[in-house]
């Protein structure tokens, strides 16, 4: 038994996985860390997994859901998934296997704003929460929980959950005590002000309290999380992390923005890393970031002496990188508070801090209204993530892709999305390799023409067909010719292309 469960009751508590997921029956709602592949279980779902298999063969019902923070790993969401061991799952998640399942009804995916996922659990919108499966990378003497690599949801689950089950990871460095920050928002109607008024501030405890009395098992484990490695930035993220950088360096030029103090919201993926590789050598100084993950171009920031500090839920790292953490944590916890989502997330931080939101879309229609998550309407690629909540409340809103995906079948501007998550309202600024489409101060229509400059330059002829035909519109707010709104997507589904038969 390894000596990072100081507390000696809790020690009577260590037992095998297999052991462990007996106390998980068919039917239970679970609550379980994991942010973006970090701080999930590692060893519960795989034998939950095993237990709905041995179910499913002798003819048994065997059905878990699982609320989590964001997406986890092949083995938690894709393990589950793929045993369907999951009736119902939320928020985010990403796994292709679970995405498969989705879509093709195997199971019920509901995707909420992560800043809303915590007070629903608090709010009794998914019932009884049997146990709380949820990962440390210690447990001190008094019974108290560190966190590993991200806190998520696991305060609201640990608090609400019958049962707790607690894995103890040992390859999460012990020097990531003093990261998290550990605050609770008073439930309604008692609430306050979040007390946090720049990114680094700590307001909490760098553990989380629970009730020992619930705890049954206690599983010892000694795996990585999961992180993907970045790929090499191509030419495309490299235009578009350019003409974001041009668009600070506008906002500088009009007063909004200082080359001093600059508070970061950023997705995760290429351009994004692509844009904080640029900053490295921009004339931004003291930037912070409050986030949701913290990405390797980030810790390059901080060594590079050009980002203090940044608040998030979680990393989201690439192998190379998370060593480097392990390595490094003692330095890195001077520069990185991790926060329990409600308060990563919290519309009303987010306003208080004046960022600028970064994030990354599906398509974007030409008035500026975004979907982030479903492919031609209906298919579910990963989800709204925290997009919502920093796109509604930061100081200015950015939403990035390449023009055109699937080798050009797809145009990332069209001219009505085919979902919504972030609406005309909401998003400001749309920037795709072409340049940037900065939508603030105008009425729709004076929209349409920045965002077809920044479309592939194959669709803007379609586009300006499309644009023509809805200026015949009887009403002139916003005008789109109803019966042709689709056509991209309908052409995509039926021809394989956006452009239609070729
Ligand atoms: O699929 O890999 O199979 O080719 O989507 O696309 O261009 O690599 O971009 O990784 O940033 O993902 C919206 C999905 C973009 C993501 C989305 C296909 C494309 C490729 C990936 P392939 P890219 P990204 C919270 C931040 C919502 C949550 C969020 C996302 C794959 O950014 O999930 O914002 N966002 N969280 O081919 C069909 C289109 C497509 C398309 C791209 N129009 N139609 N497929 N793809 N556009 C806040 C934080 O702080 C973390």
């Amino acid at each position: 038994m390894t000596d990072r469960i100081a507390n000696q009751s809790l020690r009577s508590k260590v037992m095998s996985a297999d052991e462990a997921a007996e106390f998980i029956n068919n039917g239970d709602t679970l609550g379980l860390s994991g942010f973006t592949g970090a701080a999930y279980p590692k060893a519960l779902p795989t034998a939950i997994a095993e237990r709905a298999k041995a179910a499913h063969g002798r003819g048994d019902a065997f059905r878990v859901n699982i609320l989590t923070g964001a997406s986890t790993a092949p083995d938690c969401d894709g393990v589950l998934a793929e045993a369907d061991a999951i009736n119902y799952r939320m928020p985010y998640q990403s796994d292709p296997i679970m995405r498969n399942k989705i879509n093709g009804s195997e199971m019920k995916y509901q995707d909420i704003h992560l800043s809303h996922s915590g007070l629903q659990v608090e709010q009794g919108f998914f019932g009884t929460i049997d146990a709380a499966i949820v990962e440390v990378t210690r447990i001190t003497e008094e019974g108290h929980l560190v966190p590993s690599s991200g806190v998520g949801n696991n305060a609201d689950y640990l608090n609400a959950a019958e049962k707790i089950i607690i894995e103890v990871n040992s390859w999460q460095s012990l020097d990531l005590e003093g990261m998290a920050d550990i605050y609770t928002v008073p439930p309604l109607p008692n609430r306050e002000p979040i007390p946090i008024s720049d990114v680094g501030d700590r307001v909490g405890t760098t553990y989380i309290e629970i009730d020992p009395s619930k705890v049954v098992a206690i599983v010892e484990t000694d795996a990585p999380d999961r992180n993907s490695p970045f790929s090499p930035i191509d030419d495309t993220s490299k235009a578009i992390a350019g003409h974001f950088l041009d668009f600070l360096e506008g906002e500088v030029a009009a007063g909004r923005l200082t080359y001093d103090g600059y508070v970061m919201q950023s997705g995760v993926g290429n351009v994004p890393n692509a844009v904080m590789a640029g900053l490295i050598d921009s004339k931004f100084e003291n930037i912070t970031a409050y986030t949701e993950v913290v990405q390797d171009g980030m810790l390059d920031l901080i060594d590079a002496g050009k980002m203090t500090v940044a608040s998030a839920t979680s990393f989201a790292l690439s192998p190379e990188y998370a060593e480097k953490m392990n390595r490094e944590a003692k330095k890195y916890r001077e520069h990185l508070v991790l926060r329990p989502l409600q308060i990563s997330n919290s519309p009303e931080v987010i306003r208080r801090m004046g960022l600028i939101a970064s994030n990354g879309m599906i398509e974007a229609d030409i008035y500026g209204n975004v979907n982030s998550t479903h492919v031609a309407g209906s298919r579910m690629m990963n989800g709204i993530g925290g997009s919502g909540d920093f796109t509604r409340n930061a100081f200015a809103s950015t939403f990035i892709s390449p023009s055109v995906a699937k080798g050009g079948a797809i145009s990332a501007i069209v001219p009505f999305a085919s979902h919504i998550d972030h609406t005309e309202h909401d998003a400001m600024v749309v920037i795709t390799e072409n340049g940037f489409a900065d939508l603030r101060g105008l009425a729709p229509r004076d929209r349409v023409q920045r965002m077809i400059d920044i479309a592939h330059v194959d669709y803007r002829p379609l586009l300006e067909e499309y644009v023509e035909r809805a200026s015949h519109s009887k009403a002139q707010q916003t005008p789109h010719d109803l019966e042709s709104a689709l056509s991209f997507h309908i052409n995509f589904l039926k021809h394989g292309s956006m452009k239609g038969a070729q």
